[in-house]
């Protein structure tokens, strides 16, 4: 088998690449004829997923092939978007947007990233210098719909945002899982391709699975045990297992004593949260909390993980924390068999342990409602009020990366109607969609087949190190163009350099690196010439070379000689299904960049927010009352896979799942309509009756909502469901993170005469 990842034989070959529909990077086997992508199926050479692969991977050749994807840009003359060259579509955004920003300041023009960012190359190579050209503050991304919460946490504890612990699947023998299904989500945080497989292998070994969520989930069923606790409450759960831990002396932060401080101050900050405290609020009884509290400071090695239903909820934030807290007093954090911190072949080659520069929040707000901004962002929630609020600093032109926030934040229809105020907006999309539709230039990618791939954000998540790469599948049909040049051309166009060659972006950072290594006594390359060094980067694109150069300076890299047994981008391709760089080891302290050195087990923000939680101890919901959460089907992902026909339909519908008690009182049938009102709005959706929910709650999945003219969605616009976040108003936020509350909405569900979708 030749060494680039490919056969041939004849018009039918195959291909590797990994896929990047979801946070498990599967290694895929790719069956292609001619130019089209004919199947796939799991790699099972492949480092990590070994043959893995879900109904989503396996529809890679229809999602790619979809006949709605844009093949050529499209540009708004008179009003109408309309077929253009790329040459008409870039001229027209240089031709705006700087003198936009000449005569309105920078904070004129805003950047919005969406998920898909983390998915491509791409998106994690060009994002971060087309902020620095637009210089803007006006900076939005998913994460304030998902895991800021955690940034802010770890920022908070270990002095860096992005030092995110994964629970040590393969090797735990005790996993407390907070609102997570990763048998629908494939995982989140912590990339694990086959994800249920790891959960039974767990149970095999005589290892225990804790599941907290007001769900019975897929995932819930494969646990020892279900706790269906009431919505957006587990921050209340964490602090009262906290308590436990101080109150039975079952603390032991074992190797991480003497890298903390403040855990008398944890102690007496969680003390009124007693499990016979927060048992109402929470809806679990103290001697449950107990239980958990004790299994999990008894067990050998445990790890304690929250995902989305911990995390875009109220107390977010207190919540990331408290189960970092947990990991550390029973000393699971940076254990095996806990949670650790991947080290990925991509990121900065460890140095010796020192003080770092902390982590601050706030250094800026909002404009119209003075939210502080977390990790440079602002809330996405607060996008639409940013544009339509006159004054100075108004949002008059934006950026959209990837992103569809008219379905995935609070109150799409008020972004709709502000996105129609704009002076100009780009999208970079495949698809005419819900927020693409406002665009005054789309610019379309290729499809996967026809990109490379390197995970740059999930293998710092992933339960083992190791480092894939894929090459385009496909080469790149006519008249596309890549996505990593269509994005190194943005950055040219809002800087007034329109019309250089796109390498030149490529060319400027790499030159901007290796400068900064050849003056850093640390480095490998210390003291030697730029030019030198460049020279030597091999790869065939500008994007090659910088995974060459960041390969290289990595921590596995050669270090252009350093180490000649080292990771370099022509030594990855000689392993086609990945290199395995072994498993998951203790990086503390080396990792914690805090003033103190320490990790800082109770930050000032936090310590300021408890009061908050505190409060929320009194919560009763009435007899009557109901909460909505959502849910993720896995057939789906976010708003954009409903225009695959192959994963509609069976389970993967929009449909409000309520109790039978809940439907019974509320005199509401199986599959009639109900109307579901909330502070944003109300919208109509068909009832589904299952004891999969627990009483009192109501579940609406996220992403639907396909409706609205001018998009070219043909599939999804023909069994659209309904926004669940249309029930939303944008005003409820985790204060110190800015992430929308997504779950726990107090809403009211009635039977409705009309029709439903
Ligand atoms: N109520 C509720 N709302 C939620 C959630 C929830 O649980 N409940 N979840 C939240 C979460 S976790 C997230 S991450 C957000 C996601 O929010 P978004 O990122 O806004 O939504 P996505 O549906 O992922 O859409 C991303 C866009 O990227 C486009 N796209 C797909 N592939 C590519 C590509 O290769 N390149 C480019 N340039 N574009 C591409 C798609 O067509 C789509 O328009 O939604 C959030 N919204
Ligand atoms: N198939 C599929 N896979 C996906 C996605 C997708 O849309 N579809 N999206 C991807 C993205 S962007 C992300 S961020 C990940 C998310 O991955 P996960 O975090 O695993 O997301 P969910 O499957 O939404 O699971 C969240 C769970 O939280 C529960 N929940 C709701 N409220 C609460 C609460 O207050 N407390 C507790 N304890 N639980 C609660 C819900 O019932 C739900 O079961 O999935 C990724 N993978
Ligand atoms: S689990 Fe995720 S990465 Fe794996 S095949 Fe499915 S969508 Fe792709
Ligand atoms: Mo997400």
């Amino acid at each position: 088998m030749p060494h680039d990842s490919s056969s041939s034989s004849g018009e039918c070959r195959t291909a590797l690449r990994v896929c990047p529909l979801c946070e498990a990077t599967c290694g895929l086997t790719l069956t292609i004829e001619g130019t089209r992508v004919t199947g796939a199926r799991g790699d099972r050479d492949d480092i990590l997923s070994r043959g893995f692969i879900c109904p989503k991977g396996a529809s890679f050749g229809g999602l790619d092939a979809d006949p709605d994807r844009l093949r050529t840009p499209l540009v708004r003359r008179n009003g109408v978007l309309q077929e253009a060259s790329w040459s008409e579509a870039f001229d027209a955004i240089a031709a705006v947007l700087p003198a936009l920003t000449a005569q309105h300041g920078q904070q004129a023009v805003g950047l919005v990233l969406g998920n898909p960012n983390v998915h491509t190359m791409a998106g994690a190579l060009y994002p971060p210098a087309l902020l620095a050209a637009l210089r803007t503050r006006a900076f939005f991304t998913a994460s304030t719909l998902d895991q800021m919460p955690k940034h802010v946490s770890s920022g908070l504890l270990f002095g860096d945002p992005n030092a995110i612990a994964v629970p040590d699947l393969d090797r735990t023998g005790h996993l407390l899982l907070l609102g997570a299904n990763p048998l629908e989500s494939n995982g989140s945080l912590c990339t694990a391709p086959d994800f249920p497989g790891r959960l039974k292998a767990l149970r095999r070994r005589g290892g225990t699975l804790t599941v907290v969520d007001p769900r019975r989930t897929r995932t819930a069923r494969l646990a020892d045990r279900h706790v269906a606790i009431r919505p957006g409450t587990d921050a209340l759960l964490l602090a009262a297992l906290t308590h436990v831990l101080f109150e039975e002396k079952l603390t032991d932060p074992g190797a991480l004593t003497g890298h903390l401080e403040g855990i008398d101050e944890v102690a007496e900050a969680v003390r009124g949260f007693t499990p016979e405290a927060v048992a109402g609020a929470c809806d679990v009884d103290a001697a449950t909390i107990r239980t958990i509290a004790r299994e999990l400071a008894a067990a050998p090695a445990a790890a304690v993980y929250g995902r989305i239903g911990s995390s875009t909820v109220a107390h977010g934030t207190l919540a990331s924390w408290l189960v970092d807290v947990l990991n550390i007093l029973t000393g699971n954090l940076d254990r095996p068999g806990g949670a650790l911190f991947p080290l990925s072949a991509t990121s900065r080659a460890p140095r010796p342990a020192a003080p770092g520069k902390g982590f601050t929040l706030g250094r800026w707000a909002s404009r119209v409602s003075g939210h502080p901004e977390a990790k440079g962002e602002l809330p996405l929630a607060a996008l639409a009020e940013e544009i339509e609020t006159p004054g100075e600093g108004r949002i008059r032109a934006l950026i959209v990366l990837a992103a569809n926030p008219v379905l995935s934040a609070p109150d799409g229809d008020r972004l709709d109607r502000a996105l129609d105020e704009l002076d100009f907006m780009v999208s970079v999309d495949p698809y005419l969609n819900e927020t693409s539709r406002h665009a005054h230039v789309v610019l379309p990618p290729p499809p996967p087949s026809q990109s490379a791939h390197f995970d740059f954000a999930f293998n710092a998540l992933a339960v083992r190190n190791q480092v894939r790469y894929t090459r385009p599948a496909v080469p790149l049909d006519d008249g596309l163009m890549d996505e990593s040049e269509i994005l190194a051309r943005l950055v040219l166009a809002v800087t007034g350099m329109h019309g250089t060659d796109a390498s030149a972006v490529d060319a400027m950072i790499v030159d901007r690196v290796l400068s900064k290594a050849v003056a850093d006594p640390l480095s490998p390359v210390y003291g030697r010439a730029p030019a030198e060094l460049s020279a030597a980067l091999t790869g065939r694109t500008g994007p090659e070379r910088r995974l060459d150069l960041m390969l290289r300076l990595g921590p596995y890299g050669e270090g252009f000689g350093a180490d000649p047994d080292g990771l370099t981008l022509d030594r990855l391709l000689a392993h086609p299904h990945g290199i395995d760089l072994g498993p998951l080891r203790p990086r503390i302290p080396q990792v914690l960049a805090t003033r103190s050195g320490r990790i800082e087990l109770l930050p000032a923000p936090i310590a300021a927010d408890l009061p908050r939680l505190r409060s929320a101890l009194a919560d009763r919901p009435g007899p009557d009352s109901l909460v909505l959460v959502g849910r993720r089907h896995l057939r789906s992902n976010n708003s954009w896979m409903h225009n695959v026909a192959a994963l509609g339909g069976g389970t993967n519908v929009c449909t409000l799942q309520v109790h039978p008690a809940d439907a019974a009182r509320l005199g509401l049938a199986d599959g009639a309509a109900a109307t579901i009102t909330a502070v944003g709005g109300a919208v109509t959706a068909p009832v589904e009756i299952t004891e999969g929910v627990r009483a009192g709650v109501v579940s609406l999945p996220h992403g639907w909502g396909h409706d609205r003219p001018g998009t070219r969605m043909s599939v999804a616009s023909a069994a659209p469901g309904v926004n669940v976040n249309q029930l939303l108003d944008g005003t409820l936020l985790d204060p110190l993170s800015g992430t929308a509350v997504l779950n726990g909405i107090p809403v009211a569900v009635a039977a409705c005469a009309a029709p439903s979708h």
